[in-house]
């Protein structure tokens, strides 16, 4: 009996939940499959990022005499390799394009599926080692199969996305994705390569102790987000407050230890950034998938971030989320004092 035999990989677990879906054809699986070749691609080269600063900064020429690519731009590169290869995916937006990547070959013209991805998330944070991630989201096209995708083809609400996740580049590397029927986390088991499954069927805490929030803004950010910081940090028995405050700058390293312990993220609006920081099409919708399909909330202060149209590709907007009960106290304290 090996010692894998009881642990399911991404990939049977991908097809064992293709089940799940009638008359599905194996098209998302495929993507599916070729995120988590990428994602294994991108952690060799983040687990080593140090090592490049002893033999060269990033800009300098490896042995071949390539030139050692940025992090994010050589993430970048390997998820678009992987996606054109799946031949699943005809076009690609990415934090890393100000436009977006349309494949032309006729493979990738006839696929059924769009995708956003920030390839390398928090890469600020590569340096001093803290976690970084990929975040992605995967929509069916608008366009007619066969033809060019369109622009279109990405201005959808994040309710139409067919299935989101990330992958965070931590102490261990986990592929977390859902694709609507809830959320499973795998964990990467260097000795064999593969994603294994380690956290079936996430659900969040309905509150929590934790929230997340840069306090160095604290003077730019609207009354109701300072009031609920100060609520946090009262004493009060029943309400087991004060809190922690737990802020790590990147986004799926902080989303993902409030997922699994209960908390809140909130990068809000302030009065030098109207519409906040975090983007809505490949970080804040399909992490609001995510904290949706496991029991939580996302909105902007005002209504459900995966309601809000898109109007541009690289589009800001302020962004709560996590465990229920905390978001809707904090749009509480922004309904009442944001209007004093
Ligand atoms: P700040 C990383 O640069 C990022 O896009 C997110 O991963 C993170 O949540 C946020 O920005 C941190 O921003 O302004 O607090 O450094």
């Amino acid at each position: 009996m090996t010692e894998h035999n009881n642990v399911q990989t991404l990939n049977q677990f991908i097809i064992h939940r293709q089940a799940d879906y009638p008359g599905a054809k194996g098209e998302l699986s495929r993507l599916l499959h070729h995120i988590g070749i990428a994602s294994k691609i991108v952690n060799r080269a983040v687990s080593k990022a140090g090592l490049v600063d002893v033999l060269g900064k990033y800009g300098a020429q490896n042995v071949q005499g390539e030139d050692q690519q940025k992090l994010d731009v050589f993430a970048d590169n390997h998820f678009i390799d992987a996606l054109k290869a799946s031949g699943e995916c005809c076009a690609i937006a990415s934090e890393e394009n100000e436009d977006i990547i349309i494949f032309e070959d006729e493979m990738s013209r006839n696929g059924k599926y769009v995708f956003a991805m920030d390839p390398l998330d928090g890469s600020s944070n590569i340096d001093v080692n803290a976690s970084i991630g990929t975040i992605f989201s995967i929509y069916e096209r608008i366009s007619p199969r066969g033809k060019l995708a369109t622009i279109e083809d990405f201005m959808q609400e994040g309710t139409k996305q067919v299935a989101a996740g990330y992958v965070i580049y931590g102490s261990s590397t986990m592929l977390v994705y859902t694709t609507g029927k809830g959320v499973n986390g795998f964990t990467l088991d260097p000795s064999i390569g593969e994603f294994c499954l380690s956290h079936p069927n996430i659900k969040t805490p309905k509150t929590g102790r934790i929230y997340s929030i840069n306090e160095g803004n604290y003077i730019n950010f609207p009354s109701g987000v300072k009031k609920y910081i100060k609520y946090c940090q009262e004493f009060d028995k029943k309400s087991n407050r004060p809190y922690t405050s737990r802020y790590i700058g990147s986004l799926v390293a902080d989303f993902h230890r409030n997922l699994l312990k209960g908390g809140i993220f909130i990068y809000p609006e302030t009065s030098t950034n109207l519409n906040g920081k975090l983007r809505l099409m490949y970080e804040c919708n399909p992490v609001a998938f995510i904290a949706e399909q496991a029991g939580g909330m996302a909105t902007d202060g005002n209504v459900r971030i995966l309601e809000i149209k898109p109007d541009s590709l690289h589009q800001r907007v302020p962004f709560y989320t996590g465990s229920t009960n905390m978001v809707k106290k904090t749009e509480e304290f922004l309904h009442f004092f944001n209007n004093i």
